[in-house]
């Protein structure tokens, strides 16, 4: 045990080094722009001992780790040491196509189990890819996971979303969850305020958690038994967070003082006789010893948590920001480099020789050897099969719809198919509004244990019957959760092989309200289905806070999702279907579905066909085209309309009273402003071929139900005059027919801006 302690200690060194010469070596990287590198060597150094007791010990083959984004330096230090990165790459930090700054499955998936870097959303993703991961294992089969091993920062924990993604009931129950906080008491600029600190344990132990707190390391905790230790530990343990700082910044020598003359300026006779058996070295050495940095106590700690099966288990592991470091424990330390001097110091004091300080063990050291024996890392298994999406659900709609009840009857039909055995809904408790409440009849709702069916009885119009083999989450009112959870599902098929189909539904204007958590999951490389309905002023009566503008716009900006406006409810299930085909091969990306409750005359639809559902997907398709009818002429008296979604009867209707004043309409139906405006870059956009040779110049009028600026870009795309009509401030209450009036979206005020473009 000493032998390997011994070693663990060289490999930890090695580790500290690696990643402060890292980060040192990019910012001496000439520099075209003078613009600064960056990188975090004092919170990697403050992990280094918990990262060499996971990486170089504890870790098994089937454990996945969310690691503390800023220490991003010192795992890849360790994913080199293991083999898992050339020395080549270390070189490459921040670098075009190098090591990104924090830890990136986009980027580098084989290193990194789990995307971290903006506060707390890596965190929740990959503790809700515990629940994910045990939705496939009571599914399909499939072995249970390994431990979701997540690392934070102790200022990360002010991000509310940490605590509204603890509070979720099922996650109480997940055994498998190991978080570590790196308590070194710093966050950014500030200091961390001493009640945050204390809180900690009682807030994870609020939340069913099992608590480990390594606070203090093996020396100050042996005298700590004696009576006379217990003066030191009093000190310590009730010394603001701002004054232990000052502490490990003393020089060595001021150290006594400073830990007799504490609050109340009285001297403790006892502790005075007992600090004055130690040297000032000694001392100051012994009140920086830490939990977090004596690596017997963090695997005695991993193992203790390895011990609890039913809920899930956090180590407060108290570290020195910068530990091993000149800059250690300053508080400013968060973006400070060491010197020239300063690492030649280091290296020196490490017994690196210059020239070496790339390297790896020494082949044949204790250290290789060590890393030889251990087991592999997780990687990604291979993909299971996936049952295939039909081409069609063989439902059929009513003469009136909206989109939402189509997305409900869609979803319906799906259930009595084969794929509906991968397909999992999330909803943040507005499932029954958002219309899942026949696919939650049918297919249950999922909990990891059986609940009992407590209100069998009564004549509920959804019966909320919770099991493992529940197909529907439901979580509390947090879309954060939501989209996080969503991110988990749509990577079990790399994280456990197990494709699912997840779709997650919420109300429209609060998609931004889990925006960052949605940017991340997006970028974390989980692939899913967003339905968002309501949305829109066509909400009418429900009011402003309800209705949203937004989106659209966020619709047409997101990376790696696919915002759909559909008008009809037949486009609703082709759009769906293709986005499922999409998720379940991996050829798609995830798509965002913008529905609405507006009751639509389905006759206005084109009749089906390939070619129009082909059209739906690639963003619109002309619906009316008075080309050909007498009397239309290009440069007189044709006007173009574009229109999404729930506006599309009002532009059809603004077509009919043109034409009353002889003005003929061509009106197009846009169901992806995004896939319309993102093929513009293409060598044949496919919005130009929707518009004729013929019909050069003609002037456009769009439409929406949100801002207009989401589709104020098909003018400048085409090369005309355009007014772009929506809605362009908040929402309110109202009949429909009031607020399409008041934004000037109704069928008038479409007309009017078309005949104003007429030079009407
Ligand atoms: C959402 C978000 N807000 C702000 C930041 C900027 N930021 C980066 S690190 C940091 C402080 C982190 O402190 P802590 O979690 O304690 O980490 P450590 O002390 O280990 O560096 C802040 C505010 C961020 N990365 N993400
Ligand atoms: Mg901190």
């Amino acid at each position: 045990m000493a032998d390997e302690l011994a070693t663990l200690e060289r490999i930890q060194r090695k580790v500290l080094w690696l990643a402060t010469w890292m980060i040192h070596r990019a910012n001496a990287r000439p520099s075209a722009d003078g613009t600064k590198v960056g990188g975090h060597q004092a919170s990697s150094a403050s992990v280094v001992g918990l990262l060499t007791a996971l990486y170089f010990k504890a870790l098994r083959p089937d454990d996945r780790v969310a690691v503390k984004a800023h220490a991003a330096p010192a795992f890849y230090a360790i994913q080199y040491l293991r083999g898992r990165l050339p020395r080549s790459a270390l070189a490459e930090l921040r670098s075009f196509g190098g090591l990104q700054a924090y830890p990136s499955r986009r980027k580098n998936p084989e290193i990194v189990d789990l995307s971290t870097g903006s506060m707390g959303l890596g965190a929740v993703q990959a503790t809700l890819g515990a629940l994910a991961s045990r939705y496939v294992a009571d599914h399909f089969g499939v072995d249970p996971p390994g431990r979701v091993i997540v690392m934070v920062g102790d200022a990360e924990l002010d991000e509310g979303n940490v605590w509204e993604g603890l509070a979720e009931e099922a996650v109480s129950g997940l055994g498998r969850v190991l978080w570590i906080v790196d308590v070194n008491r710093q966050a950014l600029d500030r200091v961390v305020p001493d009640s945050r600190t204390r809180q900690l344990g009682a807030m994870f132990r609020a939340c069913g958690w099992r608590v480990i707190e390594l606070r203090w390391g093996r020396k100050l905790r042996a005298l700590f038994g004696t009576p006379e230790g217990r003066h030191l530990e009093r000190r310590l343990e009730t010394m603001p967070n701002a004054e232990y700082q000052r502490l490990l910044r003393l020089p060595h020598g001021a150290v006594r003082k400073a830990l007799l003359t504490g609050a109340g300026g009285e001297i403790d006779a006892t502790l005075d006789r007992f600090l004055s058996r130690l040297g000032d070295d000694e001392l100051a050495a012994l009140v920086a010893d830490l939990g977090g940095h004596d690596l017997a106590a963090i695997l005695d700690a991993v193992d203790e948590a390895e011990g609890e099966g039913a809920r899930p288990s956090v180590i407060l592991a108290h570290t020195i920001k910068g530990w091993g470091l000149p800059l250690a424990g300053d508080p400013l330390n968060h973006t400070m480099l060491l010197t020239e001097a300063q690492i030649t110091e280091l290296r020196d004091a490490l017994g690196i020789a210059p020239g070496a300080e790339w390297d790896g063990f020494a082949p044949g050291s204790d250290e290789a050897e060590w890393v030889r024996r251990l087991p592999p890392l997780f990687a990604s298994p291979p993909a299971h099969p996936i049952p295939e999406v039909p081409v069609e659900t063989g439902e059929t709609s009513p003469a009136e719809s909206s989109t939402q009840e189509a997305f409900g009857r869609a979803l319906g039909a799906l259930a009595r198919l084969p794929v509906a055995a991968s397909v999992v809904t999330v909803s943040a408790d507005v499932a029954v509004t958002t219309h899942l409440a026949g696919w939650i009849n049918r297919k249950g709702v999922y909990f990891p244990v059986s609940k009992p069916h407590v209100l069998a009885d009564l004549p509920l119009a959804v019966q909320w019957k919770e099991s493992p083999g529940g197909q529907h989450i439901e979580l509390g009112i947090a879309e954060h959760n939501l989209f996080l959870l969503l991110g988990a599902l749509g990577l079990t098929r790399e994280l456990s092989g197990v494709t699912l189909l997840p779709i997650g539904t919420l109300y429209d204007p609060f998609v931004p309200r889990g925006l960052d958590a949605l940017y991340h999951a997006l970028y974390s490389g989980a692939k899913f289905v967003v339905v968002a309905t309501p949305s829109g002023v066509s909400l009418a009566p429900e009011g402003g806070a309800h209705q949203s503008v937004i989106t659209p716009g966020i619709g047409v900006a997101l990376p790696a999702i696919a915002y759909f406006e559909p008008a009809f409810a037949l486009e609703v299930e082709w759009i769906l279907l293709d986005a499922l085909r999409g998720l379940a091969d991996r050829t798609g990306e995830s798509v965002y579905l913008r529905l609405s409750t507006k009751p639509v005359d389905q006759s206005l639809a084109p009749p089906p066909s390939p070619e129009y559902r082909a059209r739906v997907l690639r963003g619109g398709y002309r619906l009316i085209d008075p080309r050909g009818e007498p009397g239309w002429d290009p440069e007189e008296n044709a006007v173009h309309v574009f229109a999404a979604g729930a506006m599309v009867p009002e532009a059809v209707e603004a077509g009919r009273l043109l034409r009353e004043r002889g003005v003929l309409a061509s009106v197009f139906v846009v169901t992806s402003p995004d896939r319309l405006y993102r093929d513009l870059r293409g060598a044949a956009p496919y919005l130009e071929t929707l518009v004729g040779a013929d019909e050069e110049g003609i002037p456009v009028v769009s439409v929406l139900d949100g801002h207009s600026h989401a589709l104020a870009f098909i003018g400048a795309a085409l090369g005309v005059p355009q007014l772009a009509l929506g809605v362009d401030d908040f929402g309110q209450s109202g009949t429909r027919a009031d607020l399409y009036r008041h934004y000037g979206i109704d069928a008038a005020a479409i007309a009017r801006a078309a005949v104003v473009l007429l030079g009407g």
